[in-house]
């Protein structure tokens, strides 16, 4: 439909998320398309250091990398920009053919005013810090800055025109405008400007949106008002970044939460990092930030509990599930199926770089060879099948499990059947029959998990590692269901490719994933 399209120019279609029955995809070159992310350290975002990324990349598998660029390095002073590392970050993308996921460090990082360049960090009259409830500076900038906001989205906006310019084929795919937004310690800005602002009402667009009745922000929120209102006014700060940068390439674009200690409980708005997009607030992003497309956590909580409602309160028809941070430690590495399960457009876990910098205890002590195996081992497999399985789990129902900390059985009904995935079994039998051989060595590892997507009534693809996958009719279903075949294969781009029939030994005791994960069809029947 290009009719004038100039020779030499790529007219591939732009990246965007697309969604359908509560599904979601992030469609890159047209099709769907997972991130088997790596994000970058904090400050490997310069030429030289970019050369110890890419080898970590390799080494894993990853297909995008996750890399930040500085206010305070494209901007060092005001109105004069530079982007020579994002053309250098380009230009070896395209060598390593891998995409990228632009994260933009301007006005908030993890909260702070860090990377905002030193113009802006000395200068409190221009560019406010929130006041604490005393009257004194909070080190975090207002949301209610006015320059502030015109002066970080004219950065972001030259960076987006720069990747417009620069980058006709797209290898840059998403785009993160600010990093874990909000403030610790001090709910929202208690400076006489800001107090106005609280005292008045409600904007009718968030009462209309979350269906409360008009009011000002302690009447409409009650004891939850301070950070209600700071998350409006930080969502609102950064939608006008991302409205503007989608005028001039109009990239899908994301914003990370550091989240709640307790995803179950009511946060404490003192502790949380008020105003960002944490799982409890994403209604108020939404009304807030209609250019923002996905809410999304960034995972440093090994509990399986947390980790797995921290997903489930991601995972919404209006939100598509997307970890663009998860401690890079091995345990933190089976969620990678859980997440799939539900549908994720991307996961990656951060630090993944070779300078030598580890976050632990949030993430791992080191990348040794077992740390990088447990992500290397399933950003293979599925990488190979990548295109396959977005494009499944876009249109088909999809489960995924991931080893809960107790080691309990998982079991879910998809149609007429019930699926239960256990954990630390042998490949043969069941573990109870064989006390005198002691427990597997993984029965007391953090490993394990698997997906499985719905192909047909009676159709599933299944795969994963370290877990027993059994199929069975669900209670009070239909009789007489059983397994009729079980096909191990592979894909070459969409296409199933067959390559043996599973039996015996390896179907008797439920479908065991080993150290080596595999693509599995099973076709289930009822005989008559
Ligand atoms: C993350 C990363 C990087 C007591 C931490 C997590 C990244 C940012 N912040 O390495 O700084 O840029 O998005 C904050 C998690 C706080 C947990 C505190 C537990």
């Amino acid at each position: 439909a290009l009719l004038f399209c100039p020779p030499g120019i790529a007219q591939t279609a732009l990246p965007r998320i697309e969604s359908r029955d509560g599904r979601h995809a992030l469609m890159v070159d047209g099709a769907p398309f997972l991130i088997l992310g790596g994000q970058a350290n904090n400050s490997s975002n310069y030429a030289r250091p970019l050369k110890q990324v890419w080898p970590v990349l390799d080494r894993i598998g990853a297909n995008t990398l996750e890399m930040p660029v500085a206010w305070e390095q494209v901007e060092p002073r005001e109105g004069q920009f530079d982007f020579s590392f994002v053309q250098t970050l380009l230009d070896e993308a395209q060598a390593h053919d891998r995409r990228i996921v632009l994260l933009w460090f301007g006005a908030y990082k993890n909260t702070g005013l860090s990377y905002t360049p030193g113009w802006v960090k000395l200068d409190n009259r221009r560019f406010p810090r929130m006041k604490k409830p005393d009257g004194s500076d909070h080190d975090v900038l207002s949301p209610h800055g006015a320059a502030t906001l015109a002066a970080d989205r004219r950065a972001f906006v030259a960076l987006m025109t720069y990747v417009r310019d620069h980058d006709p084929t797209h290898r840059i795919i998403m785009v993160q405008p600010e990093n874990e937004t909000g403030s610790y310690s001090n709910p929202r800005d208690y400076s006489p400007e800001a107090q106005r602002l609280f005292d008045g009402p409600v904007p009718a667009a968030l009462t209309r949106a979350l269906g409360k009745a008009a009011g000002n922000w302690r009447a409409v929120f009650g004891d939850r008002a301070d950070r209600a209102f700071n998350t409006w006014h930080t969502a609102r700060y950064v939608e006008a970044l991302a409205a503007a940068g989608k005028a001039v390439k109009p990239l899908p674009m994301y914003v990370n939460a550091a989240l709640a200690s307790d995803p179950f409980a009511v946060p404490d708005p003192v502790k949380i990092s008020s105003g960002g997009p944490q799982g409890d607030v994403i209604a108020i992003w939404k009304a807030a930030a209609p250019s923002v497309d996905v809410e999304a956590p960034d995972i440093y909580d090994r509990a399986s509990r947390n980790v797995m409602k921290h997903l489930d309160l991601y995972t919404r028809p209006d939100n598509a599930l997307l970890i663009p941070e998860i401690g890079n430690a091995r345990e933190y590495a089976r969620y990678f199926w859980a997440a799939l399960g539900k549908g994720a457009i991307g996961f990656s876990p951060f630090g993944m770089d070779d300078t030598g910098y580890f976050n632990h205890p949030l993430g791992a002590k080191t990348l040794d060879d077992a740390t990088l195996d447990a992500f290397a081992v399933k950003y293979r497999f599925v990488g190979q099948a990548m295109r396959a399985w977005a494009k499944i789990a876009f249109t088909h129902p999809t489960w995924g499990v991931a080893k809960p900390d107790d080691g309990a059985p998982v079991v879910t009904t998809m149609g007429e059947w019930t699926i239960t995935a256990s954990f630390g079994e042998w490949q043969f039998g069941r573990r109870e029959w064989f006390a005198e051989a002691g427990r597997p060595a993984i029965d007391s590892e953090p490993v394990g998990g698997g997906i499985v997507a719905q192909l047909g009534d009676d159709e599933f693809l299944v795969a994963g590692d370290h877990v027993r996958m059994t199929f069975a009719p669900r209670a009070g279903g239909k009789p007489n269901g059983l397994v009729v075949r079980v096909e191990e294969g592979h894909f070459e781009g969409e296409r199933w490719i067959f390559d043996r029939v599973w039996n015996g030994d390896q179907t008797d005791y439920g479908l065991n994933f080993t150290d080596r994960p595999v693509w599995l069809r099973v076709a289930m029947g009822h005989y008559r």
